[in-house]
Formats: C-alpha cells, sequence, structure tokens
C-alpha cells in the first residue's frame, strides 16, 4: 500500500506548536512499522492522496489569513483532545463501569449520566488550559464559567453540550458533543449576556459523533469538512471538504409520539409526507439524527409540544451551531419563522424548536404553515 506524504509530514511538522494528538499517538504516527502493514491500515487507500489530520487542516486554513494569531487552532486541538478522551470514555462505558445515573440533576431538570460528567470535565480540563478562551460555557453548569477578561487575552467563547443524547448510552446508541465558538466581546461583563449572540455570530462550530466511527464535522464559516478519527494514529483525518448535502430527500426525523401535540402546521406537513411515501428515521440522539439528515438529505424536527412549549432543543450549543453547519452544507435551518442563524437569545441554556435539513423539504415544512 502508498502511504501518502500528507502521512511523513506529519512526522515532521507533528504540532505546528498545537499538537492534539500527544506524544504517543506522533510517536505511532511517525513509526515506519506502522506504514508497512498491508492491514488493518489499507483503508487509507480510498484516499490516501490527500491525508491530512485536522489539525494540519486548520492550520493550513489560518496560513490564508496573514492576520490569523494560532489561537484558534489551539482551541480547536483542545476540543480534538477532549473528543479522543471522550471517545474512549464511550467505547469502554460498560466495562469500566461508566453506565449509569450519576445521582444528580442538572439546572435544566435532566439527571446526568456519569458520562455527561465525565465528557464536560475533559472539555472543561483542555478548553481551560487555553489562553484565548475567555469564557466556556455548557451544557452541564448552571452559569458560564469566566476563564479570562478581554484584557487578559480571552478572545474566545466555547460553548458546548458535552454529549448530547447521553439518555441513549445504555442501548449503545450514538451519541455526540456539539460545540460553537465566538468571539469574546470584552466591554461586556456579564458572562451570560456576552455568550447570548446569535448564530450569525459564530466563528466556527462542529461536532464529534461517537458511533460506529468517531467522526468530527467542523465549520469555520468556509464550507463544512468532515473528519474520522483513526483509532490506529490517534488522529482525526479529513474524509471529505466543501460538504454539500442533498437538495431533498422524502426523509423525515422526529420524534412522532408527541404530534398530536405538535402545532398544526407540522401535523399537516406529516399527514402529507405519510400519503406521499416518505420515510421516517429518528434516533432520539440529535449529532446523530442531524449527520444522518446532512449525509442523506431530508429534515429533522423538534417542534414545540405539549410538555416543551418552546421546544426542547437548547439554543446555542444545539440550534445555532447545527444550524450553522447545515446551512454551510447548502441546507436551512429555522427556529419558529426566523431562520435559526439570526435568532437572538437571552439566556444560555434557551430553549428554540427547531427545523433544519435539505433546503427543497425545510421549505416544503414551511409552505404547511411554520
Ligand atoms: P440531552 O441534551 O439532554 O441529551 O437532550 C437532547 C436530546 C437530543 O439529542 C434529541 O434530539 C432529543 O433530546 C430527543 O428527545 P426526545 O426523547 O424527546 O425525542
Ligand atoms: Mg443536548
Amino acid at each position: 500500500m502508498v502511504f501518502a506524504s500528507g502521512a511523513r509530514a506529519e512526522c515532521t511538522n507533528p504540532g505546528g506548536g498545537a499538537d492534539d494528538s500527544g506524544p504517543a499517538a506522533t510517536a505511532a504516527a511517525c513509526d515506519p512499522a506502522l506504514f508497512d502493514h498491508e492491514t488493518p491500515m489499507s483503508h487509507h487507500d480510498d484516499f490516501s492522496e490527500n491525508l491530512m489530520s485536522l489539525q494540519s487542516h486548520i492550520l493550513l486554513e489560518e496560513s490564508k489569513h496573514p492576520s490569523a494569531s494560532g489561537d484558534f487552532t489551539w482551541i480547536i486541538s483542545a476540543i480534538s483532545l477532549a473528543a479522543k478522551s471522550i471517545a474512549n470514555h464511550v467505547r469502554r462505558a460498560r466495562l469500566s463501569g461508566a453506565i449509569g445515573k450519576f445521582g444528580e440533576t442538572n439546572v435544566q431538570g435532566e439527571e446526568q449520566q456519569k458520562l455527561d460528567v465525565i465528557a464536560n470535565n475533559a472539555l472543561m480540563r483542555c478548553l481551560g488550559t487555553r489562553a484565548s478562551v475567555a469564557v466556556l460555557a455548557s451544557e452541564e453548569d448552571d452559569e458560564p464559567t469566566i476563564l479570562r477578561r478581554g484584557n487578559e487575552g480571552g478572545k474566545y467563547c466555547v460553548l458546548f453540550d458535552p454529549l448530547d443524547g447521553s439518555s441513549n448510552l445504555d442501548t449503545g446508541v450514538g451519541v455526540g458533543t456539539i460545540f460553537s465558538i465566538l468571539r469574546n466581546d470584552p466591554t461586556i461583563r456579564d458572562a451570560q449576556e456576552t455568550v447570548c449572540q446569535p448564530g450569525t455570530h459564530q466563528v466556527a462550530a462542529g461536532y464529534v459523533l461517537y458511533g460506529s466511527s468517531t467522526i468530527l464535522v467542523l465549520t469555520t464559516g468556509n464550507g463544512v469538512s468532515l473528519f474520522e478519527l483513526d483509532p490506529y494514529i490517534g488522529s482525526f483525518l479529513l474524509v471529505k471538504e466543501k460538504l454539500r448535502m442533498p437538495e431533498t430527500n422524502q426523509i423525515y426525523s422526529v420524534n412522532e409520539a408527541y404530534a398530536s401535540t405538535f402545532p398544526e402546521s407540522y401535523q399537516r406537513y406529516l399527514t402529507w409526507a405519510h400519503a406521499n411515501g416518505y420515510s421516517s428515521r429518528y434516533i432520539g440522539s440529535m449529532v446523530a439524527d442531524v449527520h444522518r439528515t446532512l449525509l442523506t438529505g431530508g429534515v429533522f424536527m423538534y417542534p414545540p409540544t405539549k410538555k416543551n412549549p418552546e421546544g426542547k432543543l437548547r439554543y446555542l450549543y444545539e440550534a445555532s451551531p447545527m444550524a450553522f453547519i447545515i446551512e454551510q452544507a447548502g441546507g436551512l435551518a429555522y427556529s419558529g419563522a426566523v431562520r435559526t442563524l439570526e435568532y437572538q437569545p437571552k439566556k444560555v441554556h434557551e430553549r428554540v424548536p427547531v427545523l433544519l435539513g435539505s433546503r427543497a423539504e425545510v421549505e416544503r415544512v414551511r409552505s404547511f404553515g411554520g
């Protein structure tokens, strides 16, 4: 098998100052023995002409902007490192006794799973050491954490849902981390106000899917890139750039058990879809459902329900970053009548309705009235 020159480049420039893989992984990547195996590494053959790690990709993107300081690369490397740690915990969860409830509820009244806490700690620890991070806001924490003020170098706020869909962990279903990166305005003293920015202000957004493989999807506003974690070398490798989602597909993804309490417009759409040969796909884990929608097209919806009249999903670290990704891939995303990215949140844990997916299919849902 031929291993791409990009892999060798990793060895000569393993970190560029922002290594996310750690010495062990770098050593593994540079071990010539690894390059000689026919299997199991022969899967690289499919894209061996363009073997590029997440870190190299970000460094390359930054090099196109002469004013870029590299701070952003450090943040992505922290997320990547935390994601690898979380992926390991998720994969070994049952063996290591990490399945099950932690025994506390978070600020939103949801029971925390042990892995929610593990994932939150991993992200807090990795991002907390990055000098350019001013504020961290997590689904699992009541209030955003202020790490440093603007005059102390804090340029960015990072918001995340550490382990979305964690109530599914017992059954081995795919779960994920969702993140959103915003600029920090040093003139605003209040952390809550600082992070309450519309999605259009995002510098970057992404998610990590811990499924049959570990996938990282990222946008910095210049298209969507998809990376897959190669467990043999410990790096996220670029699989697809400028990903475009299908214009349309006859698939809807929604918890249909709540349909009788959806707004009537959604009910009318579902009745129409039933009569027109649609398929339904719903995992109940947003990252997995959105990822499938991104790749195969259709719509994902979490409308207002009787139980959650505002919608269930949180704006800042669920709806907004997913909307950024979907729009960058050519799709559309709405929260009620407003384009999700233009919504102005008022609270860190605010919930909104979500409708996102293929352009034509989202427009079709909206044509039923909402
Ligand atoms: P979580 O952040 O507490 O895990 O909840 C969010 C999850 C999403 O992943 C998913 O889309 C939704 O809740 C599923 O909700 P439901 O079980 O009501 O269909
Ligand atoms: Mg969540």
